[in-house]
């Protein structure tokens, strides 16, 4: 499995994959699941020491628990007013939302915000602190610590209860559980922390939850003397217990990772589990990664034992990799291997002997006439994979790849359409290696080629098709009807970026949108339509509710008068020609040839930069650009170049 980016990827575990992460809170707000995970990394002052490190925090935001996005760090450790600027102790969080209520003398900040708790080191002295950072919204750039950390509070692993009650309440650890009331304010104890009493046996990581009337305290616990943390939890009628042990929800890593810990949302009708294990870090078990997986309850209120997934949860898009690593099943031998010990956020490959056999369930090829097959593979020599989709069967026929990756390509008769079971078996004698495989109309990279530095005009009917693509921004727009001239006036004009409106960049040049790194890429369009889609799909980036930037530049080698940019786009698109507004495409559209013309605009002798911004809701995307004439014939004298 290649690290592409945190975004687009489907959901297997780990579910992040840009950055190590652990003790994962997973929270939803508005509809959305954000995940406050710990950020683990490896010392910047000592190296070697093998123990946890962890300087910032952050935030990761998901609709559909696939497709995550890294909005960046929220609190940094030199952000902490009493905290060590060099402790790098910012172990387990927590955040919560406090709705607007009624004003009291201790409600400054009741007001509709987001507290978000965290341990660390103080300044001076020994020991952790809790600290509360306040943020109006989420996407403020970051959290604003409290001045002090919470007085009376000292441990590790802060988690809010906010009970039905109308009461939010601190529970942490610290070598025990403890818990108290807050006050409104958030900020500070109402009342002395109780002691929860728990099973023998190391407890930390509290995460408490209520549902149907009952409270569930959840831990992580070490039940054998030496052993390492199973996840572990307890049922109240009160939130402040006393709670009663139940059992176990997940059991120990088997390879020995120490610790874990997780939270435990409900979200679109199903429970999940966020928990961490050591995926890619196999050797020092401090530098962790979150998974999450599926959780059910017996009709009793009690918790079913949730076994790890490599699968992870949701239904994979099949037009993206298929990362056959992330197994559901295996057998005949196949098995899975880092595809480079040096680096494993690289992730896995599946080998597969003769045999050899992956199952990955649940997959979707969203398409009514999936008829190629494209499987990254290495070989030695020639071999038949054979592929299941639900009863449909069909067998591939892999050339040798000579010890090489290949993107091989392969027609089938059409796939059947929905949700199946993806089996992949190796029927033929030669071992192969699989990266992942993708269901797809049509070959993979039949809508775009790398762009040249060769010479290129307009095509016959003067439609532009080289351009510098930026990987999609996430604008999670549920629908295209508020693509109304107001909002995407709002939009288009916003600064994501800087330099939006004037760079040129280069292929592979980087800009950071939301704490998240974005890439140019350099492309010809092999159709008069440039397929955003097919780009975020062909890239493993998300392509529904995003916005993409496309700049190119015409040479023109005279002033050529009165033309009109025509363009259409699937949805809304507005488009610049060397800084000045020419052309607005408003509402739900699709892609029409010449859908919207510009006023009459002169192309200057030599380079014009022309620039559009595309946004679009639960569809798909592409544009098609081009310039006409007073007579409506197509502009062709001037050379496209990116530079
Ligand atoms: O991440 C540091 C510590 O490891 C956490 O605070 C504990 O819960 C354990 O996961």
């Amino acid at each position: 499995m290649l690290l592409g980016s945190v975004l687009g990827m489907n959901a297997q575990n780990p579910i992040i994959r840009n950055q190590y992460s652990a003790d994962p809170t997973a929270r939803v707000f508005n509809g959305r699941v954000y995940l406050f995970p710990s950020h683990d990394i490896i010392s910047p002052v000592e190296p070697e020491r093998k123990w946890f490190c962890m300087a910032d925090y952050h935030m990761f935001s998901s609709n559909d628990l696939m497709d995550w996005t890294d909005n960046g760090v929220i609190l940094s450790q030199e952000d902490v007013p009493w905290g060590n600027p060099k402790g790098f102790a910012m172990w387990a969080p927590d955040c919560v939302f406090k709705p607007e209520g009624p004003q009291s003398a201790n409600s400054r900040l009741n007001n509709g915000k987001y507290y978000f708790y965290f341990p660390d080191a103080p300044k001076e002295g020994r020991g952790f602190g809790i600290g509360v950072a306040i943020a109006d919204n989420l996407f403020q750039p970051k959290f604003v610590p409290q001045p002090t950390p919470i007085q009376g509070a000292m441990g590790i692993d802060p988690c809010v209860l906010q009970a039905s009650d109308g009461n939010s309440y601190l529970f942490w650890g610290g070598g025990m559980i403890q818990v108290a009331k807050l006050k409104d304010n958030m900020v500070e104890l109402d009342g002395k922390p109780e002691r929860i009493t728990l099973p023998k046996g190391f407890v930390e990581g509290p995460f408490a939850f209520e549902r149907n009337g009952k409270f569930y305290l959840t831990y992580p616990w070490v039940r054998k003397d030496g052993g390492t943390e199973c996840l572990a939890y307890a049922m109240s009628d009160k939130p402040m217990g006393p709670y009663e042990h139940k059992g176990i929800i997940m059991a120990e890593h088997p390879n020995g990772c120490w610790t874990n810990h997780h939270s435990i949302i409900e979200f679109k009708d199903q429970w999940y589990l966020f928990y961490h294990n050591n995926a890619y870090s196999p050797s020092f078990d401090k530098n962790r990664s979150v998974c999450v997986d599926s959780l059910f309850f017996n009709a009793d209120g009690t918790i079913q034992e949730v076994k790890p997934t490599l699968r992870g949860v949701g239904i994979t898009d099949a037009r993206k990799a298929v990362q056959i690593d992330r197994y559901s099943e295996i057998g005949g031998k196949a098995h899975i291997e880092y595809h480079d010990t040096l680096n494993y956020f690289l992730g896995w490959k599946t080998v597969l002997p003769k045999g050899g056999w992956v199952k990955y369930n649940r997959v979707d090829p969203k398409s009514s006439s999936a008829q190629n097959v494209c499987v990254r593979v290495k070989t030695t020599a020639a071999t038949i994979l054979k592929l299941q989709l639900g009863a449909y069967a069909t067998n591939l026929n892999i050339p040798a790849t000579k010890g090489e990756w290949k993107e091989v390509n392969i027609a089938v008769k059409a796939m059947p359409q929905g949700v199946n079971d993806l089996k992949l078996s190796n029927i033929g004698v030669a071992q192969a290696e699989v990266d992942w495989i993708t269901l797809t109309e049509s070959p993979r990279e039949q809508y775009f080629t790398p762009a040249t530095a060769a010479a290129m005009t307009p095509d016959k009917d003067g439609f532009i098709r080289r351009w510098m693509l930026l990987e999609p921004i996430d604008k999670p727009n549920r629908s295209n009807t508020v693509f109304v001239d107001t909002y995407l006036r709002e939009q288009f004009t916003k600064e994501y970026f800087p330099g939006q409106m004037t760079v040129l960049p280069k292929g592979g040049d980087k800009v950071t949108v939301d704490g998240k790194s974005l890439t140019w890429h350099a492309l010809e369009s092999t159709r008069f339509n440039v397929k955003l889609f097919r780009f975020a799909t062909g890239l493993e980036k998300q392509e529904y509710g995003v916005l993409f930037w496309a700049v190119t530049v015409i040479d023109c080698p005279e002033e050529i008068k009165d033309v009109r940019l025509a363009a259409g786009s699937n949805s809304a698109s507005m488009w610049w020609l060397n800084g000045e507004e020419v052309l607005l495409l408003s509402g739900d559209r699709r892609m029409v040839k010449d859908d919207g013309l510009s006023p009459r605009i002169t192309l200057k002798k030599g380079r014009n930069i022309l620039r559009g911004a595309i946004i679009n809701g639960p569809g798909m995307s592409d544009f098609c650009v081009r310039f006409i004439d007073e007579k409506g014939e197509p502009v062709k004298n001037c050379s496209i170049t990116l530079k």
